[in-house]
């Protein structure tokens, strides 16, 4: 199926100033904006051409892999933050508190896994197949859709995603990036079966 640039679930300024106008319109409007164009090319006329965007994922491997996976990555990127974020609700919270010790815990780890990804990727909360929740990282385009994990969560690490509002310095993005994660959408995706 082809692809599609989905608008923000929020105007460009509504994240500032954890995320800038200046840096959502050029991550959501120029970078994402080119995988799904590029991913649109590349499919058209190949036996990926008719199939689900998850599916496109799975059976695919280099140009077409990485552009595919970086479109949905950033579209469930986009869906991860909010203007008005809110703490974790009862079930997300009891079962953050259930895979890490508690949600502190859980963020702590996340961050690290955030800093410490080398290069471009991005870092995840998933579910794993056994139901049991765990912080993972990928490189560049790969994406735990890939690997039949559920992806609860996710911060995007490549430098696009950072280097207009923080220069070098990941941390001070992750340090923000918790001001403005959308806790209800990942509780849905704990939903999710
Ligand atoms: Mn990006």
């Amino acid at each position: 199926m082809a692809l599609t640039l989905p608008p923000l679930p929020y105007s460009e300024d509504a994240l500032a100033p954890h995320m800038s106008a200046e840096t959502l319109s050029f991550h959501h409007g120029k970078h994402h904006k080119k995988y799904v164009e590029t991913a649109n090319q590349l499919i058209a006329g190949t036996e990926f051409e008719k199939l689900p965007v998850e599916e496109i994922i799975r059976r695919s491997s280099g140009k077409i892999f990485n552009n595919v996976a970086q479109a949905w990555n950033h579209d469930f990127f986009w869906k991860c933050l909010t203007p008005q974020s809110r703490p974790a609700g009862d079930a997300l919270g009891k079962a953050l508190e259930k895979g890490f010790g508690s949600v502190d815990e859980f963020k702590s780890t996340f961050t690290k896994t955030a800093v410490d990804t080398f290069g471009s990727g991005w870092a995840w909360l998933v579910r794993d197949k056994d139901g049991s929740l765990k912080v993972v990282s990928t490189s560049n385009a790969d994406t735990p859709v890939r690997s039949g994990q559920t992806p609860l969560l996710t911060c995007d690490v490549w430098e696009h995603a950072y280097y207009i509002d923080y220069r070098n310095e990941r941390p001070k993005f992750l340090q923000n990036f918790w001001q403005i994660v959308n806790w209800e959408f990942v509780a849905q995706n704990l939903d999710a079966r």
